[in-house]
């Protein structure tokens, strides 16, 4: 056999042990939520609303696979609820009429999709009308990792937190009003007014951390019905954004990106290593930051180790 041929033998044969290799890799992740309605803490003090949820949490589960799985969706519309509701996740190619169609309290919704694009992308209820399902609290967010992993372009976090924007209306606003922008009263970030700002809010108990010098990558979704996010790290520059969360998708040194409204993006934020500093993670229109959307970035050495981590990636 002449070289020539020997290295084209061992290319191809490469070439089929790589394929296999990312087919191996690609798996099927069962989720199952259940739709509650249900009166749930819509601020620091404990003021309660009635809300529809997905599993009683807003926003709903977070779900994270990587490209190329096959999310294997299961949703129970529980009998107690009155309304019937749907999912629609963004990350899927599907058909709207077909998996996105509602199911009536007590029915059962199964389909499949593959997870085509890398990403962070919001999943919402679109049974009708959308303004009011979304705006109850219908959302959350599925985080597709891109399969070739982290690289110099995305480079691994110390730390990941998922914060999700929604509008707060007031108890009993009809679909008219939420449509409208009438009886709009707040900004919600994770489901509650003011979550993680202590200094805006006294009822406040908690905040992100982080140590000095690490990079902090947040996972930012807008699931406003209406308004856009413009999203600034008060004291800091995102290093790097990358729009839908795609890695090909990146700037560097942004002080605001806009998100539209169902829709997301990945922040990074380096805070400084030498000392400890304190970061206000704001929608800088001001209407909704001064009604909710800010969230404290604490960085010092004290930092809770289990922030951000593990489990820990939606602060509850
Ligand atoms: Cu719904």
């Amino acid at each position: 056999m002449n070289e020539t041929v020997k290295t084209l033998l061992i290319g191809f044969a490469l070439g089929i042990a790589l394929a296999l290799a990312s087919t191996a890799r690609a798996k099927t992740v069962e989720v199952n939520m259940t739709v509650r309605e249900l009166e749930v803490p819509v601020d620091n003090k404990g003021t309660k609303q009635l809300m529809w949820t997905y599993d009683g949490t807003i926003p709903g589960p977070l779900v994270r696979v990587t490209e190329g799985d096959v999310v294997d969706f299961t949703m129970l519309n529980h009998e107690d609820n009155k309304n019937s509701h749907s999912m629609d996740f963004h990350a899927a190619i599907a058909d709207v009429l077909d998996e996105f169609a509602e199911v009536k309290p007590g029915a059962t919704k199964k389909f499949k999709f593959e997870a085509k694009y890398p990403g962070v992308f919001i999943y919402h209820c679109g049974a009708s009308s959308m303004a009011e399902h979304i705006s109850r609290g219908m959302y959350g967010v599925i985080i597709v990792d891109p399969k070739e992993g982290y690289s110099d372009a995305f480079p691994k976090p110390d730390r990941e937190y998922v914060l999700v924007q929604g509008d707060l209306f007031s108890e009993g606003a009809s679909v008219d009003q939420r449509l409208d922008g009438e009886s709009w009263v707040g900004s919600l970030i994770n489901g509650k007014v003011f979550h993680y700002d202590p200094v805006h809010d006294a009822n406040a108990s908690l905040s992100l951390q982080a140590k000095p010098g690490e990079r902090v990558r947040f996972y930012y979704v807008n699931a406003n019905i209406n308004d856009p996010v413009a999203l600034h790290p008060i004291a800091g520059i995102w290093d790097r954004v990358y729009d839908h969360g795609n890695p090909h998708n990146v700037s560097q040194g942004v002080q605001t990106f806009a998100i539209p409204p169902a829709s997301g993006a990945i922040f990074d934020l380096v805070p400084p290593g030498d000392r400890a500093t304190n970061n206000a993670i704001v929608d800088h229109a001001m209407t909704r930051a001064l009604r909710g959307a800010i969230s404290v970035l604490m960085t010092n050495d004290a930092a809770d180790p289990k922030l951000g981590r593990g489990d820990k990636l939606i602060v509850r």
